[in-house]
């Protein structure tokens, strides 16, 4: 977590460095960003051996910020930068096409500082007469201001669960706390996230409130009281704590979950019972019942249990009155994780690296899918790179005990539908992918087309990351989903869940029209190190909240199944 946050603060010095016109540091500052992000070591321990000058790119002027982020979770130099400026740099850069250098143009010419300035601008086509801009930037930038409002202030789930769940532990180990969890949205595991909640039960509610509030890693307190809390920690989020009775835990942590949505249709199921509900429990006439677990409660209103990732009123309510409920797959369902990338292209680690982590994990296989020629900037593999790397996946199998390596490949898309890579290759290979890495701006036609020529390819098992969306970055490819998802079921092809933390890609939605329509589907985790390998867990709590049975998704077979289904 904390070299991804000093990476994260040098990325967003080298942005503002960038719209004060300063020429040459903001590349100092990425390329010290990205040395952080790709270390294998906690950067806290190469300060501690005083050994941060000795990494590329960091001399003493950067190491020296490094030092005071890690000592006091924040940066003067940046605090006084954003103060100066005043430009709402996170929330203009969600707009898409929006990079620092346009955020410059804008702020120079048309004094533009947030999300409602830009609006006005564009609306007012101040925009197309820009330099560089034109009629279609400006209309590009007006249609995407939605999708930025929508998300800047939310936080990615990937990176927020280990800091809730390193605020549940730490809470965990005091004595005088019973029972601990975190709710809200990342309860219910929502791809983005507002803020952590979390309950815990004490009967020395004061001693736990002082504790949470002098946590070393509160930044600013913005309420202490008895029974709820709110700090705003140094990973810039916001954590609300509410302490209530041993004996309502579960009432509270039902209400707590939420969705909100879901929580005001139950009330209305309970009055409907003559009851009612609240954040305290199951009432009648006035009285508690003495329904203490979340199951107690959801059967006193006839339904089944709802798992948190079903809790967003998309017909799960219903679903539970008829006890039609799909059983959900588990954490542990998972046998084998089908994308992941190693030095043959992107990746850190060797193959040999990334199959003993993913042994460790747990996993029975995987599949080593590098990218192939055309992706240049990511060091594609040209074909006798693909049959040399086939020969060395072939050796370290027979190296290698307690895991299976299959031979994969992320092949290209091309803007015509055909793959970058001969079928005379892939057909020799156990997986192959194929994505959309280029071409994202062309018509929902040829788009769509673009993907079912790949999947009509016999040679194509999977098509990674479906939609192309980023999270916070990036929306969707405009595509016809509904008749991707026949050609899939009809071809045998399976659409990838990818589990990388901005990607979610198929999202809970759509997984949940996929399996609709009759679609298998694979969680992958797309991991470029073996540190990524646990991001499938965010996969595997998109496909719940898709609605996905164990029996939806491919991986959850054996090896022998799934490589019967591949051919
Ligand atoms: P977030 O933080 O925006 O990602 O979403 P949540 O769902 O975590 O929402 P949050 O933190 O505002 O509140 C936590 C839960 O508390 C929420 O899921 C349901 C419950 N809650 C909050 N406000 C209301 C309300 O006005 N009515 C009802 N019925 N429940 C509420
Ligand atoms: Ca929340
Ligand atoms: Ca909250
Ligand atoms: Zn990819």
């Amino acid at each position: 977590m904390k070299n991804q946050k000093v990476a994260k603060i040098l990325n967003e010095i080298a942005n503002f460095l960038e719209i004060k016109g300063d020429k040459y540091r903001p590349r100092a500052y990425r390329y010290a960003a990205r040395t952080v992000e790709s270390l294998s070591r906690d950067i806290k321990d190469i300060k501690k051996q005083d050994k941060l000058e000795e990494l590329p790119g960091i001399g003493k002027n950067i190491a020296q910020k490094i030092e005071e982020i890690i000592d006091t979770g924040s940066l003067r130099y940046l605090e006084d930068m954003k103060k100066e400026l005043s430009i709402e740099l996170k929330s203009l850069l969600a707009v898409e096409g929006i990079g620092p250098k346009t955020i410059k143009l804008l702020y120079d010419e048309l004094g533009v500082k947030n999300l409602d300035d830009l609006e006005r601008m564009a609306k007012r086509h101040r925009i197309r007469r820009l330099k560089g801009m034109g009629e279609k930037t400006e209309k590009r930038i007006l249609e995407s201001i939605e999708f930025a409002r929508k998300n800047s202030g939310r936080n990615l789930l990937g990176y927020t669960l280990p800091i809730a769940e390193n605020l549940k532990n730490e809470l965990m180990l005091l004595k005088v706390v019973d029972r601990v969890e975190i709710a809200g949205s990342i309860r219910r595991r929502k791809e983005t996230v507002g803020d952590i909640d979390i309950l815990v039960t004490t009967n020395k509610a004061q001693e736990v409130m002082n504790f949470f509030t002098s946590m070393e890693n509160v930044e600013n307190v913005i309420s202490k009281g008895k029974t709820k809390s709110s700090v705003i920690l140094k990973d810039n989020i916001e954590s609300d704590l509410r302490v209530v009775d041993n004996k309502l835990f579960e009432a509270t942590l039902l209400y707590f979950t939420g969705s909100k949505e879901t929580n005001i249709e139950m009330r209305k199921i309970a009055i409907k019972k003559g009851l009612k509900l609240n954040d305290y429990g199951l009432f009648k006439g006035g009285k508690r019942l003495n329904l203490n677990t979340e199951k107690e409660i959801f059967q006193r209103l006839g339904m089944e249990f709802i798992e948190p990732e079903l809790r967003e009123n998309r017909g799960e309510i219903e679903a539970a009155m008829e006890g039609k409920l799909p059983e959900l797959i588990g954490y542990d369902d998972l046998r084998g994780d089908l994308q992941m990338h190693s030095q043959w292209s992107d990746g850190y680690y060797s193959i040999e690296e990334m199959a003993i982590a993913a042994r460790d994990w747990g996993h029975d296989y995987i599949a080593i899918t590098d990218h192939t020629g055309l992706l240049q900037i990511a060091g594609g593999m040209s074909e006798e790179e693909i049959m040399a790397q086939t020969k060395e996946i072939e050796q370290l199998n027979d190296k290698i005990d307690g895991i299976k390596i299959l031979k994969g490949i992320e092949a290209n898309i091309k803007s015509n539908g055909e793959l970058d890579v001969e079928d005379g290759i892939l057909k020799d290979l156990d997986v192959v992918m194929a994505s959309i890495h280029s071409g994202f701006r062309q018509d929902k036609e040829k788009l769509t087309n673009r993907i079912i020529s790949a999947m009509e390819n016999e040679n194509v098992n999977i098509i990674a990351h479906p939609t192309g969306r980023k999270i916070q970055e990036r929306r969707a490819y405009d595509l016809d989903l509904q008749k991707i998802f026949e050609v899939s079921r009809e071809t045998n092809t399976f659409l990838e869940i990818n589990s990388y933390p901005n990607r979610l890609d198929l999202s809970d939605i759509n997984v949940k029209r996929a399996i609709e329509t009759g679609c298998k589907l694979v969680i992958n985790t797309d991991s470029h190190k073996k540190e990524h390998l646990k991001y499938i867990k965010l996969g595997i709590a998109t496909a719940r909240r898709g609605w996905a049975k164990k029996g939806d998704i491919i991986n959850t077979l054996p090896l022998r199944r799934l490589n019967k289904l591949f051919n």
